[in-house]
């Protein structure tokens, strides 16, 4: 049976994201293919509510605690998501386990710790890292207003997403740059996208099994 493929967008703070996912998603749309966006942090929930009063500084939490929430953030999707791919519905995700398990190790949290609640959720078919520099990246609109939005931390990040990447056990990522002007990261959004467009065969995987 051809399902739904799993596609997640992963990068800095403002690599353009949420930009080449909703580009994406409505280029699907206009290709007949079905198609949904999830955003994680989703701060709709109650538990994303926390996440999000956190990252604006309105409340402090402990970095262990924050980073069982975003996973928990996830997992309270997790089943929703995969009767999504089994009913042949594409499923982009703007940010997923990759950016809870990089931003937390940055942090100064153990790799390994950061990982293990991730484990056993929907694992993607394709991970697009949008790269760009930090310095870059901070010259686009509205950089600055939360939590971890600063050089340093966007650069150690940076270099965790790289290493992921590079690991093999993240899956296929495809690094796309993404200090392009916006059309050009969208066609090679589309180009790594493409053999995808059908759908895929066999079940979901499990992420770090
Ligand atoms: N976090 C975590 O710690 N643990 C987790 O498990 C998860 C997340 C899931 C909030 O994430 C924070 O949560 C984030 C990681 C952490 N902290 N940081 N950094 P978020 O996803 O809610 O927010 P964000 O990703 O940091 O920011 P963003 O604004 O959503 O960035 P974006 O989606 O990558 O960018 P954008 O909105 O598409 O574009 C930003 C601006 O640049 C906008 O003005 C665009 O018009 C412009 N833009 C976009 N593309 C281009 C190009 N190609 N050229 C020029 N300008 C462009
Ligand atoms: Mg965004």
């Amino acid at each position: 049976m051809t399902r739904g493929a799993f596609i997640v967008i992963e990068g800095l703070d403002r690599s353009g994201k949420s930009t080449q996912a909703a580009a994406l998603l409505a280029r699907l749309h206009a290709e007949g293919i079905p198609a949904a966006l999830h955003k994680f942090p989703d701060r709709t929930t109650p538990i994303g509510q926390m996440i999000d009063a956190y990252l604006r500084s309105e409340a402090e939490l402990d970095d262990r605690a924050v980073h069982l929430l975003f996973s928990a953030n996830r997992w309270e999707l997790a089943a929703q998501l995969n009767a999504t791919l089994a009913a042949g519905t594409t499923v982009l995700c703007d940010r997923y386990a990759f950016s809870g398990a990089v931003f937390s190790t940055s942090k100064g949290l153990p790799a390994a710790w950061c990982r293990a609640p991730d484990a056993g959720l929907p694992a993607p078919d394709l991970t697009l890292f949008l790269d760009i520099a930090p310095e870059h990246a901070r010259a686009r609109g509205g950089y600055g207003a939360e939590r971890y939005e600063n050089e340093a931390m966007q650069a150690r990040v940076r270099e965790l997403f790289a290493r992921m990447g590079e690991s093999g056990d993240a899956g296929m990522w495809v690094t796309v740059d993404a200090g392009q002007a916006q059309d050009a990261v969208a066609r090679d959004v589309w180009t790594a996208f493409e053999p995808f467009a059908r759908g895929v065969e066999g079940k979901v995987g499990q992420l770090w099994p």
